[in-house]
């Protein structure tokens, strides 16, 4: 890679001349999100974060663009950095450099640079910050403590941050409030099963070109994502097969209309493998024993350990890179076996994450809370937040508008019936 960037006091990434490539994408994405443009009108107008200065370090995307262009249209100052050196679209990156966003972000960086982009960012002293990993916040309260007494407060868009700050604030050692926008249902119940569900069987689709009508299609783990895959995999005709630990998510499958075995058995007769578990070796060894020829295996659940890899590679007499994203091993056997993306998340290696309309609420929940933390921060207890259940409904509200479906409305007899304790049931 050419070491080559363009920059600036204001920005760091790998080549503004990819800026129009990435105002397309912006553009596209801004026609799928509906609700982030919604509230940029009404913000816009209000200018409710004027004098706010948001530091962001959050996935560089085309879905995060519409994010960030809306926090400054709302009035506040911005200054971002990706928080993932692979996530990082050079493109997009360019376009918000362009359009005035101070942005320190570009593909592949490695960890030192990872930490000089948030330390640039950080140099303007925010007001408020923006989290995807809880990075921000950790660099504030560790290497640059000064800098917390000026923060408002902050939000946290994953489960893993979310968690450790929750630690962080049962230890008292948390410096501001932070809004865990996770935990928001608009968040985390569209993003696992409709997020990661489609984009899984995005991957799969985009490494194999397989006809999944007729599969049999194995889906490890019936949680949120699992769910998502083995509902999407259906759509497309497969017969789904689930496995699972748990008693109360398999009979949740089974009840679901899905065949519930152990691996054991699905290893054999499966034809389309889907790791959704959080756990290690999902897939292993004596599964690859017994599989079918043609077998093709991937992953959705923890980055790349579900899948027992070195398992494979000593069974295997040779294996070779067949098309993008899809490798081939051969047993000594003959059977062939293909993995997707190694093992890696296959809907973020071989797809592109999230389709837009699905980031639309996760992104209207990070808006929300900043216009909130702006407003009221101040007074909020320093300690981890949840998403207030009116915000949820507003925002499935304004998706539901924008959908054009109607919603009824409790009559007042209704609401009264509700609370109605003489009458009996
Ligand atoms: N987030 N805009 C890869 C995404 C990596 C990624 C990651 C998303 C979005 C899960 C956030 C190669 C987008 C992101 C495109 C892409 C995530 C990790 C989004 C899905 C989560 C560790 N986690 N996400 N779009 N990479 O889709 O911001 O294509």
């Amino acid at each position: 890679m050419s070491e080559k960037f363009s920059e600036s006091d204001r920005y760091k990434v790998r080549d503004l001349g990819l800026a129009a490539q990435g105002r397309m994408k912006i553009d596209w994405a801004e026609s799928r999100m509906p609700v982030l443009m919604k509230l940029r009108k009404e913000h816009s107008e209000k200018q409710s974060l004027k004098g706010m200065r948001i530091a962001g370090c959050l996935h560089v995307t085309k879905e995060t663009a519409v994010l960030v262009e809306t926090l400054a249209a709302a009035g506040a100052e911005i200054s971002w950095s990706g928080c993932n050196p692979l996530s990082t679209n050079d493109e997009v990156a360019a376009a918000l450099a362009e359009a005035g966003i101070s942005i320190y972000a570009w593909h592949g960086m490695n960890t030192e640079e990872f930490y000089w982009c948030i330390d640039k960012t950080l140099e303007m002293k925010p007001t408020l910050t923006l989290d995807d990993g809880a990075d921000l916040i950790f660099s504030v309260h560790n290497r640059h403590p000064e800098l917390a007494g000026t923060i408002i407060g902050g939000t946290e868009e994953t489960t893993t941050g979310v968690h450790r700050l929750r630690a962080m604030a049962r230890d008292g050692a948390l410096k501001y409030p932070v809004i865990a926008v996770n935990d928001a249902e608009t968040k985390w119940d569209f993003d696992n099963v409709f997020g990661t569900g489609q984009s899984s069987l995005d991957g799969i689709l985009r490494a194999t070109s397989v006809l999944l009508a007729g599969k049999n299609f194995v889906t490890a783990g019936f949680g949120h994502c699992g769910k998502g895959c083995a509902m999407r995999a259906a759509g497309m005709g497969s017969n789904v097969i689930v496995t699972e630990v748990k008693p109360t998510a398999a009979l949740k499958a089974i009840l679901n209309g899905f065949e519930v075995m152990k691996m054991d058995d699905a290893a054999r007769v499966g034809d389309v493998f889907i790791t959704a578990t959080g756990m290690k070796d999902v897939i292993r060894g004596r599964h690859f024993e017994v599989m079918k020829d043609g077998a093709i295996v991937c992953n959705t659940g923890h980055y790349d350990c579900e899948i027992n890899l070195v398992d494979l590679e000593e069974m295997a007499t040779s294996k070779r890179l067949i098309r993008d994203n899809c490798e081939e091993y051969t047993m000594s056997d003959g059977r062939r076996i293909y993995v997707l993306a190694q093992g890696r998340l296959v809907n973020l290696a071989a797809a592109e994450g999230h389709p837009s309309e699905v980031m639309d609420m996760s992104f209207a929940n990070q808006f929300l809370s900043m216009v909130r933390l702006a407003s009221e921060g101040r007074d909020l207890e320093v300690t981890v937040h949840d998403i207030p259940e009116e915000q949820d409904q507003r925002i499935a509200g304004i998706k539901l508008e924008t959908i054009g479906a109607g919603l009824d409305v409790l009559t007042d007899e209704q609401v009264a019936y509700l609370d109605d304790y003489a009458a009996g049931t």
